[in-house]
């Protein structure tokens, strides 16, 4: 057994929720960890979703790390709990979204030794290092932790820069023998899930916005660091030829937002003639200033999500998204004309939505030609504006304040003028959208003469018949 393992849990609550039961991904964050320590002579084990934990606690580990988002931070906490109590020499650390920003609740519980804040690599070194020399960690950055007496929090540490970035080998980065346990099951086109050998890349880290609902900026700032576009396509060519790898996701916050450099990445995938298909995310706004498609097309871009959210321009602007709803049918337009499929991601139960703004919803988004469309209900992750809003205001529906295991994006958990069946019966209307015959001619036009996409499309409408009743 490794002494230092990292792990991903997964979530325990709405398993069988129409999101949650979409998609299993590479935990990118902690491949990171264990490159940055590896490169630098310290082995690290990475295990998401972990098989076996009490061959974990059997083996003794001489430190865990736990890789938190709200969804799974229950299952983080119980495991932390259970092998403290049984190794109590072993070290714990937490780190990811949820324990940054929830980090004086995470030490309070007891188990957890440190919290690392923010980006990783450095501190996580740096600290393991330490533990390892029975050194000083005290008054290392990004730190937080209980000294016996209070919660110390140090100052975050400085970014990794792009340099530092692309210093990390691909193949150090990817590790794992098989990429055919990930899937994306909501993919209407391209691929189906079954055959996916699915990676993720994430070429930036941070994002120029700051909606409301969203945490990366608590985590990144709005300072957004890039990878070089000759770097990002050397992993993508290691996926490709070494790893069998047929899907990537993008996981870049917004993939457009700097328009040269996306299409560099696109240039450098023609030039080196890499066939496998792409995932990216963008806002509405990057997407309505890019004007490359057929770039994007060629490189192998086959979908492109964007973050739509609502179609109230009252609540766009409240949520910070920052777009004109008058851009969006232009903007979807102009992407699928290129052969590109389009991605929505729309929210529903937003405070102060209504019925009547959920009606509205349905009738644009049906004019709207998406291929898929990723409906989840508003959800107030710590550390974001909508959080202390929604606390402030006491708008929690009854039992979920801060029940973080709840927060999984497949419920309704703020109270809104329109009552939780009417959000949950909002969203079925809404993927009904996916039976309907104008959305079915779509696809067949798209997937003409594919047979891969055909195949790809058969097994999503299966995926859809047991996941919306
Ligand atoms: C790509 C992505 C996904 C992908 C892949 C998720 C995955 N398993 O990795 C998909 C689409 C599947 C997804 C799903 C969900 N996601 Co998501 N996702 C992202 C996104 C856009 C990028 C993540 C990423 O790859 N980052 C790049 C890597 C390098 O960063 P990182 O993972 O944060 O890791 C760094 C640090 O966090 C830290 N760190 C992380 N773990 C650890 C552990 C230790 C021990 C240490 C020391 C440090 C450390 O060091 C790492 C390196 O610097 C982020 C937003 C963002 N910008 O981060 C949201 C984000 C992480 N997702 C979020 C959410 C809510 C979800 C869902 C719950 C939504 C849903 N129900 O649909 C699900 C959860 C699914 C699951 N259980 O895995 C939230 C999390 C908020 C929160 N407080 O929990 C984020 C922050 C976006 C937001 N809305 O605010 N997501
Ligand atoms: S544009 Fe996307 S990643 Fe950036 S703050 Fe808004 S929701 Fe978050």
């Amino acid at each position: 057994m490794s002494k230092i393992i990292l792990l991903g849990m997964n979530q325990e609550e709405d398993t069988k929720g129409i999101v949650s039961q979409n998609e299993n991904c590479e935990f990118i964050g902690i491949e990171y960890l264990r490159a940055y320590a590896q490169q630098k002579g310290i082995e690290v084990k990475v295990k998401h979703p972990p098989q076996d934990l009490q061959k974990i606690i059997l083996g003794k580990p001489e430190i865990v790390g736990f890789s938190v988002m709200t969804s799974n931070y229950e299952p983080s906490r119980k495991f932390s709990k259970e092998l403290k109590e049984k190794n109590p020499n072993t070290k714990i650390i937490w780190g990811g979204p949820h324990s940054t920003t929830c980090n004086e609740e995470v030490l309070k519980e007891g188990s957890v030794d440190y919290v690392v804040l923010g980006e990783g690599e450095k501190t996580f070194f740096e600290l393991v290092k330490r533990i390892q020399n029975e050194e000083d960690t005290s008054n290392l950055n990004g730190l937080a932790f209980y000294d016996g007496k209070k919660i110390i929090k140090n100052p975050m540490p400085k970014r990794l820069t792009s340099e530092e970035l692309d210093s990390i080998d691909p193949k150090a980065l990817h590790q794992l023998e098989d990429y055919s346990i990930f899937f994306v099951k909501q993919m209407p086109h391209s691929i189906p899930a079954s055959e996916m050998n699915f990676a993720m890349i994430s070429g930036s880290r941070g994002c120029w916005n700051n909606c409301s609902f969203c945490s990366s900026n608590s985590m990144w700032g709005r300072n957004i660091q890039y990878r070089s576009p000759k770097n990002i396509v050397n992993e993508l060519e290691y996926l490709v030829n070494e790893k069998g790898v047929n899907f990537v996701f993008f996981s870049d916050d917004d993939f457009l937002i700097n328009g040269r450099w996306a299409e560099s990445i696109a240039q450098e995938v023609i030039q080196r003639g890499i066939d496998v298909n792409l995932h990216a995310m963008a806002s509405v706004r990057s997407s309505s200033k890019f004007n490359n498609y057929d770039l994007l097309k060629k490189a192998g871009i086959k979908e492109l999500t964007i973050g739509m959210e609502t179609t109230s321009q009252k609540l766009i602007d409240q949520m910070g998204k920052g777009y004109d709803l008058n851009i969006l049918p232009s903007v979807a337009n102009e992407i699928t004309s290129h052969g590109i499929h389009l991605g929505l991601y729309y929210m529903l139960g937003y405070p102060g939505q209504t019925k009547k703004e959920l009606d509205t919803d349905y009738e644009f988004i049906k004019k709207i030609p998406f291929s898929r469309i990723r409906a989840v209900f508003a959800t107030p992750y710590p550390g974001t504006a909508l959080y202390n809003k929604v606390n402030n205001e006491n708008l929690w529906l009854e039992g979920y304040q801060d029940n973080w295991s709840t927060f999984t994006n497949d419920r309704p958990v703020i109270k809104t003028p329109a009552t939780p069946e009417e959000l949950i019966n909002a969203r079925k209307k809404v993927l009904s959208l996916y039976h309907s015959q104008d959305y079915v001619t779509r696809m067949k036009k798209m997937y003409q003469g594919d047979a891969q996409s055909k195949r790809a499309f058969d097994e999503f409408q299966d995926f859809l018949s047991g996941a919306i009743k």
